[in-house]
């Protein structure tokens, strides 16, 4: 049986059509309502796959403008010597992975480099520091000035800094940040193999700050860090379960990088990442869904077949944080063969 509440009430800072959902578990423990569990998920992402994109494709034709695929630039505003042991990371201080540390970079800098994103057509500029959290104090006041730099350009804000307090996540919501970036990475069960500096639990108790400060939450994975189909669905059933549900969801596909643990893990399978999408879509039909490292090893119709199956969202620029993406060029020459918009490029 599926009791379905709505709870009309707005909260945080972004609109759902249908405002939050209120959710119930059962003793048992099994979602009932709003959420998902595996089982249900599972029965969707194995549907045959033409019937699973043409679902997914008809959920997001329901609730978005298919021709509006959001262009997202990353920029990397403190890079390398970070203290966590994350088995994918290049910005890891325990592998050699010849990322050089940097110092943090100045809010003119970050101005100029979100504003020239602008003009190549980005709407949302997302900033990631190699922190296992910030510290209170002159860096943590430099990043909220970028924060306000980048909503002074108009566009939507979004930091990646690691674990919050609550009175951080206070301060970037009233320096105006639309969303924050965190990542649950993986199933609960996987993350151990993956990272072992911090738990699953650090990762939701971040999660719920963001939210309590009324901030955006953006919350994804990575997939092909030797997981299961399952642990991928896992994962999906862990962000139906925040309240609300994440604005955005990228979904990474590994990007190998040399010096680390996971250096020879084998790419991903295309079907099954397409299949993810789809069943991310029809999970969450509101948010963007973000299709987001590792579109430099996928080709222009595995792309194409992701955003027929719900996708709507890249990032773009050559570099993400340390690995490469494909260049704004290329971008803009799938766009066009798509038959969609591309931006003139303009100057600042
Ligand atoms: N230090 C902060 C943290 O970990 O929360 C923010 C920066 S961290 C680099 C942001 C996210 O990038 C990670 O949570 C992970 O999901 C993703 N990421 C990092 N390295 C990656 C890689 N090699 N391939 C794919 N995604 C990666
Ligand atoms: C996310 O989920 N992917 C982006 C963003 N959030 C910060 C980061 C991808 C990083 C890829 C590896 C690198 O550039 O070092
Ligand atoms: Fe540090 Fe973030 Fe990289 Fe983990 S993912 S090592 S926390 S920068």
């Amino acid at each position: 049986m599926r009791i379905v509440v709505r709870w009309s009430a707005h909260q945080g800072n972004y609109s759902s059509r249908d405002g939050p959902r209120f959710s119930v578990r059962c003793l048992a423990n099994r979602y009932i309502d709003g959420m998902r569990t595996v089982e249900e998920l599972k029965a969707v992402y194995d549907l045959p796959l033409p019937e699973l994109i043409f679902r997914a494709a008809a959920v997001h034709r329901a609730h978005h403008d298919t021709s509006d695929i959001q262009r997202c630039a990353l920029l990397s505003i403190k890079t390398g010597g970070c203290p966590e042991d994350c088995g994918y990371c290049a910005q890891s201080a325990r592998y050699q992975t010849g990322v050089k540390s940097t110092p943090l970079m100045s809010v003119e800098e970050v101005r100029e480099k979100a504003a020239r994103a602008r003009a190549l057509g980005a709407t949302r500029f997302c900033m990631g520091a190699a922190w296992r959290g910030p510290r209170d104090g002159p860096a943590f006041d430099q990043v909220l000035e970028m924060v306000r730099a980048v909503r002074g350009l108009g566009m939507e804000a979004c930091v990646t800094l690691g674990m919050l307090t609550d009175e951080q996540a206070r301060r970037l919501h009233d320096a105006g940040l639309t969303a924050y970036n965190h990542n649950l990475d993986t199933s609960r069960r996987h993350y151990a193999n993956v990272i072992t500096t911090r738990t699953y639990d650090d990762r939701l108790d971040t999660l719920r700050s963001v939210q309590r400060a009324g901030i955006a939450v953006c919350c994804g994975g990575i997939l092909g860090m030797g997981e299961t189909e399952e642990d991928r669905l896992a994962l999906l059933a862990e962000l139906s379960a925040l309240e609300p549900p994440p604005e955005s969801i990228p979904i990474n596909c590994l990007v190998p990088i040399a010096g680390t643990p996971l250096a020879d893990a084998p790419p991903v399978d295309s079907l099954q990442l397409v299949r993810l999408v789809a069943t991310t879509r029809i999970t969450f039909p509101r948010a963007r869904v973000r299709l987001s490292a590792g579109r430099d090893r996928m080709s222009r119709e595995l792309q194409v077949l992701c955003f027929l199956a719900g996708a709507n969202s890249i990032f773009f620029g050559e570099k993400l944080l340390t690995a490469p993406n494909p260049g704004a060029g290329e971008d803009a020459d799938l766009f066009r063969a798509m038959g969609l918009p591309v931006p003139t490029m303009s100057q600042p």
